[in-house]
């Protein structure tokens, strides 16, 4: 792997960067792309969230694989090159990777270089002998592998439910996307987050210790290291709903008062209770998702739902 991006690609990452929040500050509605989400410190505070009480999906998906792995490994048979979208820490992976008969490769991809060098160490020292290859790239965009010889076949892995963090159109072309990208002979495996009552869905992305806040206003904070941004944090607030029309969950920043910020010297004011967008959650029941995956060329095998119809584990194989 590169240990460090070169000095032309943190050109290309600061230029990325500075030119989506020029962009998404001057259009109307304000929004952001949540790929920006995860610099190390925003990875590091999607971590802390994945340990909270409130936050059901990282627990509810690390059982469903914990209980199922044996028979996802039955359907995706020996030797397999694993692929993981949005890797992140990767701790769900070790259990993916116990549970398959002797995986070849495993090829993390992720935006965050922080999490990847992380993650790549601690299963290096974990899985023995098991090829890592990891990819710092947007995993919307990634359209070719590195070579591995003796693969069988190839399982991809998106965890965590960051397919909803996708529109339903940009789902669908990820999913065609990924079906190119891992071959003929592939399978997918997806957490899903499943539509449920809002009890439970709006505490998890409001929780009493404020976690989720600091991970959304890092999005400001990150503007102002890297882009000579002025934002006044305590000038602004996390907010998230539920759009039931949608079936999403969505998060803003929203300003507290009148103000002006800069940003690369560009001044940007915002009005008291205005909004700037920075992520969706859709959530999908089980058939919705189905219908979605079809719809891009997959074929549902299987899909592993909790007791309390929290979350889904599903398997697909191409048709
Ligand atoms: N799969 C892990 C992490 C989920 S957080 C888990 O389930 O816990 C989402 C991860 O996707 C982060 O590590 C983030 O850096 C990565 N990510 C988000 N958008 C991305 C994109 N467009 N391309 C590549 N990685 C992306
Ligand atoms: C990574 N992704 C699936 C998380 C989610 O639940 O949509 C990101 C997140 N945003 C706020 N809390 C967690």
């Amino acid at each position: 792997m590169h240990e460090t991006l070169s000095s032309h690609e943190i050109v290309d990452a600061r230029g990325e960067f500075a030119q989506a929040v020029l962009t998404g500050l001057s259009h109307r509605p304000r929004g952001i792309p949540c790929r920006f989400f995860y610099d190390a410190e925003g990875s590091a505070l999607f971590e802390e969230i994945t340990q909270l009480e409130e936050y059901y999906p990282t627990r509810t998906e690390t059982a469903l694989l914990a209980s199922h792995g044996a028979k996802i490994a039955e359907h995706v048979g020996g030797g397999v090159v694993l692929v993981e979208f949005g890797s992140g820490s990767a701790r769900k992976t070790s259990l993916l990777l116990d549970a398959l008969d002797e995986p070849c490769a495993y090829i993390p991809i992720d935006v965050s270089e922080a999490s990847l060098a992380e993650a790549a160490e601690r299963l290096k020292a974990r899985h023995r002998g098991l090829t890592i290859l990891p990819l710092i790239a947007d995993f919307t965009k990634t359209r070719v592998l590195p070579p591995v010889s003796g693969r069988a076949s190839t399982l991809g892995y998106f965890s965590g439910s960051t397919i909803g963090n996708l529109s339903h159109t940009e789902a669908r072309a990820f999913l065609e996307d990924a079906a190119r990208l891992l071959g003929p002979d592939s399978a997918f495996l997806l957490g899903v987050d499943l539509k449920k009552s809002l009890d439970i869905l709006l505490p998890a992305y409001n929780d009493a210790s404020g976690v989720t806040a600091a991970f959304n206003l890092n999005l400001l904070a990150r503007i102002n290291r890297e882009l000579d941004g002025t934002f006044d944090l305590e000038r602004f607030a996390h907010e998230a709903t539920y759009n039931e029309a949608a079936g999403r969950m969505e998060i803003y920043i929203v300003s507290l008062a009148e103000q002006a910020a800069s940003v690369l010297g560009r001044t940007f004011s915002f009005g008291a209770g205005e909004r700037i967008h920075t992520e969706n959650s859709h959530k999908y029941t089980v058939a919705e998702f189905q219908a979605l995956a079809e719809s891009a060329g997959w074929q549902p095998v299987e899909a592993w739902t909790d007791e309390e119809q929290l979350f889904s584990l599903h398997l697909l194989r191409r048709d």
